[in-house]
């Protein structure tokens, strides 16, 4: 008997992290309660894109803890494809907490006990290619590029391969100061993805970081003729986000809303347009869907929780703004 294996629409690589959310404002040396909740930016986009019915699979490596079961629990129920999931007996997984609100109000710090971690050994040899080249869209970001030498290895490996076999390239800047040992470091490592990227989100300080501006029509002139981008997304928070789109220039506005914790908005935001553009929604609607899915996280702590399903994800869009009786 043949079986035939379904290869997911879309593959992940990167690292999937528990997050404790301080349950109180303030400093972490006076929280004493925190949430637990099951985060990591590629993780995060691959539950945006199933939860809108896009199948994405994520290649990455947990520890044999508790803390990798709560993650591994966490992605199957979800739907996501753990078939390259692997568990590590050494490393434990990683772990941050969140500090929120201060010193800046609306702002989120993070404390990262990641170094060492099961997801930062993995490397070359944890890429079957087949699995990548069997996707219509691979995605990763600038933190899978930190995290260590031979997660980046597994990086570039996944991008080649994808490049190599007409499977369309996703990359998510993610600058992470913390994460890189010097910003001369990050800049070269991360302008060597550019290359072999065809669609990209960054937002305004990630641009000047690389491109050394933020003017939108520079960033995006910049994209093209330095790594060939026509397809890149600049993300401008509370100002709303602009794309280049082969040859045509959009801009959605943001949607305000009482923000509690805005981490986890950019990976809403490039989960739901990519699953929007993958289900040929245009790119001005996918802009609105993603933006309204980044609203729509920030309301709560943790990043996943509010993810939309596209009937919440609709009601969002049609109710925003207007007294609606949900009676
Ligand atoms: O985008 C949100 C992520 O930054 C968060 O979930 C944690 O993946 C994370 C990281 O590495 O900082």
């Amino acid at each position: 008997m043949v079986v035939a294996v379904l290869m997911p629409e879309v593959v992940a690589l990167g690292e999937p992290l528990v997050q404790f959310n301080a349950v109180t404002d303030g400093p972490l040396r006076h929280v004493t309660y925190f949430e637990k909740h099951a985060t990591g930016t590629e993780a995060n986009v691959c539950v945006a894109l199933v939860r809108l019915d896009v199948s994405c699979g994520l290649i990455t490596r947990l520890g044999a803890d508790e803390f990798g079961l709560f993650i591994y629990n966490w992605l199957r129920g979800e739907g996501v494809d753990v078939s390259h999931v692997k568990f590590d007996p050494e490393r434990p997984t990683g772990i941050y907490f969140v500090q929120r609100n201060y010193p800046i109000p609306g702002v989120s710090d993070v404390l990262y006990y990641r170094r060492g971690s099961a997801a930062s050994a993995l490397g070359p040899d944890d890429v079957d290619p087949d699995y990548v080249s069997g996707a219509r869209v691979f995605h990763t970001t600038g933190i899978t590029m930190a995290i260590s030498d031979t997660a980046r290895s597994a990086a570039f490996k996944c991008l080649e391969v994808a490049r190599s076999k007409g499977v369309t390239t996703s990359f998510d800047v993610n600058y992470r100061r913390k994460l890189w040992a010097n910003v001369d470091d990050a800049i070269n490592v991360l302008s060597k993805a550019l290359n072999f990227a065809d669609i990209v989100f960054l937002d305004e300080d990630e641009a000047n970081l690389l491109l050394g501006i933020s003017a939108i029509d520079d960033v995006f002139r910049e994209l093209r003729s330095k790594f060939g981008i026509n397809r890149a997304v600049l993300k401008l928070g509370l100002k709303g986000s602009v794309a280049y789109w082969e040859g045509r220039i959009v801009k959605v506005d943001a949607f305000r809303v009482p923000v509690k914790d805005p981490i986890g908005a950019g990976d809403a935001y490039a989960g739901v347009f990519l699953a929007s553009i993958l289900r040929g929604h245009d790119v001005e609607k996918a802009m609105r869907r993603a933006s309204a899915a980044a609203a729509m996280v920030v309301m709560v702590r943790g990043d996943e929780e509010n993810l939309p399903r596209e009937g919440d994800l609709r009601r969002f869009l049609e109710g925003y703004g207007r007294q609606v009786d949900l009676r």
